[in-house]
């Protein structure tokens, strides 16, 4: 680059226009980009009208944009990195606008052009990077962080394809893929600029540098392209715009060339086809992992080009003295997936800027945070050494050593306990060795937290008890939340409405404040009691339109709606819903109707392509549907319907019409969950077990506002050793007409015996999961429940409690408490700069 280009004379800042916000302003915008950008006009298909659209919206987001990541890169600013293989978050437009303040004058300049606003909104694809409640947590992180103004990035894969799109076909799951960049994607932003490399296989040359100390490099490898992507992320009313960074792999050009120069251009196209396979599809399992090798090359992809990217920008932003490193820059693993950045930082540190061993180790164990967020043991990342030594060979040579390190220190404190030291050594020994990347990340951090207080509990006490009789102040706690924006203001317009009539809008952004809704649950408020449920009604035909289209099944909003929706895994129990669902299909038969009130059940949920078991599940609610829905003597008492393709954008429209929400895991198994807190945030009530967040829900709510059933994480343990199903069986009529009706072929006339090993499992005495146990607490809790739904008053104040009591479920909450104790970022003070672009220093 020549001299003259650099001169202050080229950086002189300007000013922008500020981009008009009112109604005429945007749709003159709008028709801008429709007309001149997309070359498309009147009578388009309206997925134009959305891009043009989100186009007009992210003009008017860039200037904040730009000023919030020039004040993060300012020297001596800490930042926080979350690095995550998953950011589920679903649709922007809508978010944006509500965060913005513009949603009134868009909806004007729409209707202006003769469109709805709310049929614009939904041509936007999911953004559906995340399996399930680990990728959704990270994108209300995000939000939150952005409303609170912290410095914090996120790092993630810019997938081509997310989830997959479920579909049903006579009755089972169906897979097809998620192509949600094909019509392009208008929120992010390519920054080619910023491009990384990132190394696979070779092998470790060791050599003697001038000092004469010995040193490593890495080379003899396929170097793949990381290309980031940057989404903006607004904050609520504040002016700050962070950034969520997205990788894309590409093909380095020198990768082609050798082989092009050799004549095979088409081989040459094939190694580039190779190289971006690794940002190609999200993996769809949420509990297991299967020990792919593309997995692990997304993961250190993931991890290797974020660190560099947050290295680049430290030093280019006035570092260079790397002992400092750890003072401004702390990394966020979620979950195991990227804790190879704990060797790929070491790795930097040592071959790269030439840090002495201990240096380096301080620096990493400094910087590294670790949250777990399952205790499934199948969930537990570990990779065979062999697979290790061919992809990242250096790497596996720095993890050899922080394990020997680690081990000396393990004995050291406790003398000839060979067998600890097995336990806890980061190589598992045996016929294959394998990496505990778990292990790794807690040797490696300086923080381990769970996500609800009873999952941080049985971390200390069982998974990783000897860590924590090592490290007790590494462990710490930080229960989950939503963000109320997207959660209650954004889904849930009527209830947003009806609240801040009460009690101002504050709490959107302050969601303590919601407690002030309390003064309104008793029976005098009768007029805002009613209005709460004509909001509730209305949410529920809105739910029972989409699950006439999706499902053909008529749901009556004056029923109860009764909702599971999650993924589906035997530890969630969808099974012990479906029980209960027999067990009523069997009153109404046998005419016994004491009490009875109305349900609609839904499910939904998707089920890893792999997952067998999971996939029977879906199945069976499928064909216990159809014959419920079919029965005349049910004639509406009870509908069963099963919502395919559940996802985020479905989820805003079920959570505001939920009455009941099934949280009944078999306890000590659901590390935290999160929808039992978007359903409780909007007015449902929970029929739950002792597990997860539910406790902190329970008491947040007051037992008498929750609907507890069944054993505890210790009985559970407890039972396991001597587990005799079939005596519930023996005991309990009622479940035994249950299991006999299902045995019997009733729900499958056609296809016999295929629910056999759905009843097998449930009947073994290494049921892990214990759903016999817990029926009969259950369908007493659910007799509690219709009881409380009969007395419509009182149960009106149930729903206004659970909303007023959900405070404490805000991610703005959870953000605080990690700032607070884990990255002590400080926001940066407020200066607005409307309109004014400072010189680029990125
Ligand atoms: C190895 C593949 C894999 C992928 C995802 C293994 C494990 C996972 C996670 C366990 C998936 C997950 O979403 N866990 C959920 O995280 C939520 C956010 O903390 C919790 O609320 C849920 O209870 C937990 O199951």
């Amino acid at each position: 680059m020549t001299s003259k280009s650099c001169t202050p004379y080229y950086y002189r800042p300007f000013t922008l226009d500020p981009l008009g916000c009112d109604a005429v302003t945007i749709g003159h915008n709008f028709r801008h980009y429709l007309s001149y950008h997309l070359g498309r006009f009147q009578g388009c298909a309206q997925n134009y009208i959305y891009e043009a659209l989100a186009y007009t919206v992210r003009d008017r987001l860039m200037v904040d944009w730009r000023h919030t990541w020039n004040t993060q890169l300012q020297p001596g600013t800490r930042r926080a990195h979350y690095m995550s293989l998953e950011f589920l978050i679903g649709r922007s437009l809508g978010n944006h606008l509500l965060n913005m303040g513009i949603r009134t004058a868009t909806d004007q300049a729409m209707l202006d052009y003769s469109q709805k606003l709310e049929d614009v909104l939904e041509q936007e694809p999911d953004a559906g990077l995340g399996n399930g409640g680990l990728g959704r947590l990270a994108a209300c992180f995000m939000d939150s962080c952005a409303t609170l103004r912290l410095p914090v990035i996120g790092y993630g894969l810019r997938y081509e394809y997310g989830m997959f799109r479920q579909y049903i076909e006579n009755g089972y799951q169906k897979e097809a893929t998620d192509h949600w960049l094909q019509n392009g994607n208008p929120w992010e932003i390519e920054r080619i600029e910023y491009t990384q490399h990132v190394q696979f296989g070779g092998y470790t040359e060791h050599y003697h540098d001038q000092q004469g100390r010995a040193r490593a490099r890495w080379v003899g490898t396929d170097d793949i392209l990381a290309i980031p992507f940057d989404m903006p992320v607004s904050g609520y009313r504040n002016r700050t715009v962070n950034t969520l960074r997205l990788w894309k792999a590409a093909a380095t050009d020198e990768f082609n060339l050798d082989q092009f120069n050799a004549g095979s251009y088409t081989e040459a196209v094939q190694a580039k086809n190779q190289a971006e396979h690794i940002s190609m599809v999200l993996y769809p399992n949420d509990s297991s992992e299967n020990g792919k090798e593309l997995r692990l090359r997304q993961q250190y992809f993931l991890a290797s080009a974020s660190i560099k990217d947050a290295m680049r920008i430290w030093v280019r932003h006035g570092e260079f003295e790397y002992h400092h490193f750890a003072a401004e820059n702390v990394f966020q693993m979620n979950d195991t997936h990227p804790t190879i950045a704990v060797a790929e930082l070491m790795r930097i540190l040592l071959d790269d800027k030439g840090v002495e061993w201990e240096d380096a180790w301080a620096i990493t164990s400094q910087c590294m945070a670790y949250t777990n967020h399952t205790l499934l043991p199948e969930a537990l990342e570990k990779w065979p050494v062999s697979l290790f030594e061919r992809l990242l060979p250096r790497l596996l040579e720095i993890i050899y050593e922080i394990n020997a390190r680690f081990l000396r220190t393990v004995s050291m404190k406790w003398p000839g306990d060979t067998d600890r030291q097995r336990r806890m050594s980061i190589i598992e020994e045996g016929p294959v060795r394998y990496v505990r990347m778990a292990w790794l990340a807690i040797v490696g951090s300086f923080s381990v937290n769970g996500v609800a207080a009873l999952h941080s509990q049985l971390l200390r006490d069982g998974l990783f008890h000897d860590f924590y009789q090592l490290w007790p102040e590494k462990f710490n706690n930080k229960t989950n939340g939503v963000t109320p924006r997207r959660w209650i203001a954004y889904a849930n317009p009527g209830m947003t409405a009806l609240i801040s009539e009460h009690i101002g809008d504050e709490w959107i952004a302050d969601l303590g404040q919601i407690e002030r809704l309390k003064q309104l649950v008793s029976f005098d408020n009768k007029a805002f009691h009613a209005h709460w449920r004509a909001v509730k009604l209305a949410n529920k035909q809105r739910l029972a339109a989409l699950v006439k289209s999706e499902c053909h099944v008529e749901f009556d909003p004056a029923a109860l709606f009764d909702v599971q929706v999650k993924r589906i895994h035997e530890y969630k129990r969808q099974l012990l819903n479906v029980l209960h669902v027999v067990y009523l299909y069997l009153r109404i038969k046998h005419g016994n109707l004491d009490n009875w009130v109305n349900r609609c059940v839904l499910i939904g949920g998707k089920a890893a392509p792999g997952y067998y078991m999971a996939k029977s599940i879906i199945k069976l609610i499928n064909n216990v549907a159809d014959v419920v829905n079919n029965d005349p003597d049910v004639n509406g008492r009870l509908k069963v319907a099963f919502i395919p393709n559940y996802r985020v954008s479905a989820m805003e429209v079920i959570a505001p019409a939920t009455d009941l929400s099934e949280q009944i895991s078999t306890a000590g198994k659901e590390a935290s969950g999160t929808g039992n807190m978007k359903f409780m945030m909007n007015g449902a009530v929970t029929i739950g077990t002792y597990d997860g967040a539910n406790i902190e829900i329970m008491d947040a709510v007051g037992t008498e506002n929750f609907f507890l059933f069944g054993l505890h994480a210790e009985q559970v343990e407890t039972l396991r050793h001597d587990y005799r199903p079939w005596e519930y069986i023996e005991r309990d009529q009622a479940l035994h007409d249950v299991i006999d009706l299902l045995r019997c072929g009733h729900f499958n006339q056609s296809e016999p015996g295929i629910f056999d090993s759905i009843l097998d499992s449930m009947l073994s005495a290494s049921d892990p999961w214990m759903t016999v146990a817990d029926f009969r607490s259950y369908v007493d809790a659910q007799h509690a429940v219709a009881l409380a739904w009969q007395d419509t008053e009182k149960w009106t104040q149930m729903s206004i409690m659970n909303t007023a009591c959900s405070g404490f479920f805000s991610t703005d909450r959870t953000m605080q408490e990690y700032n607070r104790e884990i990255w002590k970022l400080v926001q940066p003070p407020v200066e607005m700069t409307p309109g004014v672009l400072s010189p680029d220093v990125e």
